[in-house]
């Protein structure tokens, strides 16, 4: 990308994940920069730290609109009036209709924590408990209209300790977001990285990270 990445940063939480994403972008050569951060829930912690960092932010909160469809169109036209290159989700908990998921076709993110295609879906740390999983992690994935489903960018594993609770799951797992998102967010932004059908490829290389697995 010839000039710096616009990202607009969706979340619903904590914003931890958002939190890395705006530390590295203050990193001087990093090629991205949030130019602002949405929120459906106005209690969401994120906002605090966007605000902390500079950065523009706007609640938009779903009880405010008859259905899905208004509220995802009040979404949009909230989002495109920042011009991003790049939407992400960072903890954001609204499944988002057809509409708009095909609006933002290819440059739509999520980091979701699982393995997938294991665990789509919530609660993934106790689901991998229930299962006696060895191996847990997070996965970056360009967003299709079917949840959890789209084509994979990065995806690391951690091993499941005997003694792991959902609370010691979700810190490793946190850790492993903070470092994969940041990075598929980079190659993104240096246009690097593209999607055909259901494959990701960095330069012209195919991505396969669950390859094996
Ligand atoms: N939308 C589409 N179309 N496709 C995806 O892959 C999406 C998406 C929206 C969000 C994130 C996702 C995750 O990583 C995500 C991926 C929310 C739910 C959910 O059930 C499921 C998965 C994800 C996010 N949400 C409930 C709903 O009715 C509300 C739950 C709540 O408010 O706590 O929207 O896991
Ligand atoms: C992250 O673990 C992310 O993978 C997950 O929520 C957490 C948000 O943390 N996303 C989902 O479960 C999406 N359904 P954060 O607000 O601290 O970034």
């Amino acid at each position: 990308m010839a000039s710096t990445c616009r990202v607009v940063v969706l979340i619903s939480g904590n914003g931890s994940n958002l939190q890395a994403i705006i530390d590295a972008s203050q990193q001087k050569d990093y090629p991205a920069r949030v130019v602002a951060v949405l929120s459906n829930k106005t209690e969401a912690y994120g906002l605090h730290r966007a605000q902390a960092a500079g950065i523009d932010t706007q609640i938009i909160e779903h009880s405010a609109y008859s259905d899905r469809i208004t509220y995802d169109q009040a979404l949009m036209q909230a989002i495109d009036h920042y011009q991003p290159d790049l939407v992400v989700l960072a903890g954001f908990m609204r499944i988002l209709s057809d509409d708009f998921v095909q609006h933002y076709e290819n440059r739509l993110l999520n980091i979701h924590p699982s393995l997938l295609p294991k665990y789509k879906g919530l609660h993934t740390h106790r689901r991998v408990l229930e299962a006696g999983d060895k191996q847990h992690g997070a996965s970056v994935h360009f967003v299709t209209p079917s949840l959890d489903d789209g084509p994979l960018i990065l995806q690391t594993a951690i091993e499941v300790r005997p003694d792991d609770t959902v609370a010691s799951l979700a810190k490793r797992v946190h850790a492993v977001e903070h470092r994969i998102y940041p990075q598929a967010i980079r190659w993104f932004a240096e246009g690097r990285l593209h999607r055909k059908d259901n494959r990701t490829y960095l330069d012209n290389t195919e991505l396969k990270p669950n390859a094996g697995t």
